[in-house]
Parts: structure tokens; sequence; C-alpha cells
């Protein structure tokens, strides 16, 4: 459902849009959530990392990372560029001048999204990280979600995985072939999974250090579009507490897509094998 809110200022309140989501057969029960025991003890300090992977996004970057610090005073941001030969990482250089909290990861060549969001979550993790933001480069993801997803970490849950297609979620895509593909898919991965989310495969989504330890992040093998999906379905089946909030996707205005049809076929089969690789 396509709601008219505005891109700019706050996110609209969630009005008991969230639904939560727990594996039927969870192996562990939890005593009192870890990481709402760490959000206890350090309180809003806690460091959080919002993670943005680029290729070839400098009409985006410097926009995107301007108003995310302009929200966010105190938020980390690491963006993860594949080389881009529009020169996305020199932007970036530029900008550390002006935010300390910038960081920059430099890798050789295009390897794909999967690849630069763990390199990207396991940089945080070894530089003391507490919780990450998986957010794209490309404005899609409006920063102002950024409050709620984390309000949801406090709460308790493990995981905050922004949905398009909950109550108050929507999007702005015009496209009927890509709407078909995104909700088809969803119908797709949930009769396969079984996990009763409305969209798994939507990427924004914040995670504690203790869902991507429990993930394991040596253990995906996705390479592009499902990277969200085998993420969530592994943290679903260890028995995390995932929530999803609503988000208005937002279709990028300027820059190109990486999506092709191999990596929508990637996402049709690699549900498949997700599902019987996890049993
Ligand atoms: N580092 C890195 N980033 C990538 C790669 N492929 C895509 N990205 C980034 O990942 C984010 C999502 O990619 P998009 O091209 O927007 O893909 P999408 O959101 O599925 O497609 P659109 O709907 O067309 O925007 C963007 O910030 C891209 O720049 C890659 O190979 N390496
Ligand atoms: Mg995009």
């Amino acid at each position: 459902m396509l709601r008219a809110f505005s891109s700019v200022g706050r996110a609209p309140p969630l009005q008991g849009g969230c639904q939560e989501f727990k594996s039927l057969n969870a192996h562990h029960k939890k005593e009192g959530n870890p990481s709402f025991l760490l959000f206890k003890i350090y309180g809003w300090n806690m460091k959080h990392l919002v993670v943005i992977p680029t290729y070839n996004e400098s009409e985006n970057i410097e926009n995107l990372i301007n108003r995310i610090f302009e929200l966010y005073k105190d938020i980390n941001v690491l963006v993860v560029d594949d080389s881009s030969p529009d020169n996305t990482s020199g932007i970036v250089r530029n900008l550390q001048q002006k935010y300390a909290n910038l960081y920059l990861l430099v890798q050789k060549g295009k390897q794909g999204l999967a690849n630069a969001y763990i390199n990207g979550f396991k940089w945080g993790m070894n530089n003391g990280f507490d919780l990450f933001t998986s957010c794209d480069g490309d404005f899609s993801h409006n920063p102002v979600y950024i409050e709620q997803l984390v309000k949801k970490i406090e709460e308790g849950y493990d995981i905050a995985s922004g949905s398009r297609y909950i109550k108050g979620g929507g999007t702005t895509e015009k496209n009927f072939f890509r709407n078909f593909i995104s909700i088809g898919g969803n119908i797709w991965a949930d009769f396969i999974l079984r996990t009763k989310m409305k969209d798994i495969l939507e990427g924004y989504s914040t995670y504690t250090r203790e869902a991507l330890e429990k993930i394991d992040l040596d253990s995906i093998t996705a390479k592009g579009y499902i990277f969200q999906a085998e993420m969530k379905y592994k943290a679903f089946i260890q028995g995390l507490k995932i929530v999803e909030v609503p988000i208005l996707f937002e279709t990028r205005t300027t820059g190109k897509s990486k999506m092709d049809l191999s990596i929508i076929f990637e996402a049709l089969f690699s549900v498949v094998k997700l599902r019987f690789k996890n049993k």
C-alpha cells in the first residue's frame, strides 16, 4: 500500500504497524535479551555504524552522507566502495575532512552488494561497533527511518527490518515489472521459508552485534539481491527476534541501477537452496 507521506523531515509514526517474527523451530530460548541488556548498560552511547555499499554513486553519496550527519550527530558511517570509476570514493574522502565519524573502505573492483555489506559489517565488528544498519547509497533508504529502527533494538529486538509491505510502509516505484518482482519475490520467499515476514527482501535493516555473530557472516553464500533474505532467514532459524518497521522505499532518482536479470534469477533459486541448506 502506498502512503503519501513526505520523504523529508521526520518519518511517520509507527502506529502499531510493526510486525514481530520468531521462528517456531527456534532452538534456544532467551533468558533476557542480550542486546537489550547492552542498551541498558551503554544507554545511547552504543557505537552505531551505518554501512553503505557504493558502486558509481557519485550523484547520491554526498547528499546522503550530509543528510545522515544532519539527523544524527553521533552516528558513524562506513562507505564500502568497489573502486567506482565515477570517483565515489574521492567524494567520500573529501567529506572525511568535514566528518570525523566517516570511514571509507575501498575494495578492488566490483564484487557485489553482499560482499560489500559483509566486509563492512566485519570491519565494524573488528573496530568495536555494537549496532549496524545496512543502507543503500542511492537514497532509496531515507535516513529518517534509522531512528525508528534503533528504537526497536532498544525495545529488545535483535533485528529491525524496514518493510514496504506492512501497514504504514510503501514504495514510490511505478514500474509494474519491478513491483511484480518484489511483491512476487516476497510471496515466493515466504512460501518457501515460512518466516511470515512481509518484506524479507528489503535491505534497510539494523542488526545488533550479537545478531551478526549468530548469523555468522562467513556462512553467507548470497552475492546480490538475496543477501538480506539470507541474513534474516539465518537469524530466524537461530531464534533471534526480528521486527518489521514500515518504510517508504524511494526509487532512485539519479545514478544507475545495478539490478539485472541474473540477480533476480539468483534470488528465485537461492530461496529454495536456503530453505534446504538450513533445515
Ligand atoms: N560496493 C558495492 N556496492 C554495490 C555493488 N552493487 C550495488 N552496490 C550498491 O548497493 C546499493 C544498492 O544497489 P542498487 O543498484 O540500488 O540496487 P537495487 O537497489 O537493488 O536497484 P535499484 O532499485 O535500481 O536502485 C547501492 O548503493 C549500490 O551502489 C557492488 O558490486 N559493490
Ligand atoms: Mg537501489
